[in-house]
């Protein structure tokens, strides 16, 4: 009778316990909750999908902020650059908000038996215009690649369905994250040192600064947008 191992050994060892992580949260209410759409009869396939709602504020447990994007200014370039990808469903983004590193390609696709178009720019802030970037249609089933050539907040749109809205936010560094349901973030290992970390959400005009310490590995950051300073 031959000996079977059921499992693969895993030797783990103490560093991989460590982790910068933490968790946004939103203090206060903000002033424009987000609202039902009245998509009428625009777009049958649309709301074929359901009930179709504003993404603004994600408020999870304990006042967490879903879809903050947390990034590291001084951190060593590590992470690889790679494909990601925005899918056009139920006539939203998904995911509403993604993180990428500069030089990635956004694969763009659409899942809805209904026309899209991406039209995304540059977002600098309400007092400037928006730098317009590229407009692509798209039936049902089609993909485009699209390259971030340089960082910056983009913001994407259709003007077939002018509700939605999604952004991508492209770091020069390695080490982000986009917030979960319950405002947490893990980021990628750094090195131990003195840090400054940002954190942005479409709902405020600029991002948290937050300086933090890494120390064994580990780290733990707490940021809080107010929402009395929304936009
Ligand atoms: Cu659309």
């Amino acid at each position: 009778m031959s000996l079977r191992l059921s499992a693969p050994v895993l030797l783990l060892a103490t560093s991989a316990f460590a982790a910068v992580h933490g968790k946004v949260t939103l203090a206060g209410a903000p002033k424009n909750p987000d609202v039902a759409i009245r998509v009428g009869v625009s777009d049958p396939a649309c709301t074929r999908m359901g009930k179709v709602m504003t993404e603004n504020w994600k408020i999870g447990e304990g006042n967490g902020l879903a879809d903050a994007v947390v990034w590291v200014l001084d951190a060593p370039p590590a992470r690889p650059v790679g494909t990601e990808t925005i899918v056009q469903k139920g006539c939203r983004y998904v995911p509403h908000v993604l993180c990428i590193a500069k030089g990635a390609t956004v694969t763009f696709r659409n899942d809805d038996p209904t026309l899209h178009n991406i039209h995304a720019s540059e977002y600098r802030g309400k007092a400037e215009n928006a730098v317009e970037l590229f407009n692509a249609g798209q039936t049902e089933g089609m993909a485009t690649n699209e390259v971030f050539n340089h960082a910056g907040i983009f913001k994407i749109r259709c003007d077939v369905h002018p509700w939605m809205e999604g952004w991508i936010l492209v770091t020069d560094g390695c080490c982000f994250a986009v917030t979960g349901a319950d405002g947490s973030f893990q980021l990628p290992a750094l090195p131990d040192g003195n840090y400054t970390a940002q954190a942005w959400h479409s709902g405020f005009e600029k991002p948290l600064t937050h300086k933090f310490t890494v120390k064994g590995g580990n780290a733990i950051l707490d940021l809080e947008f107010n929402a009395a300073q929304a936009d």
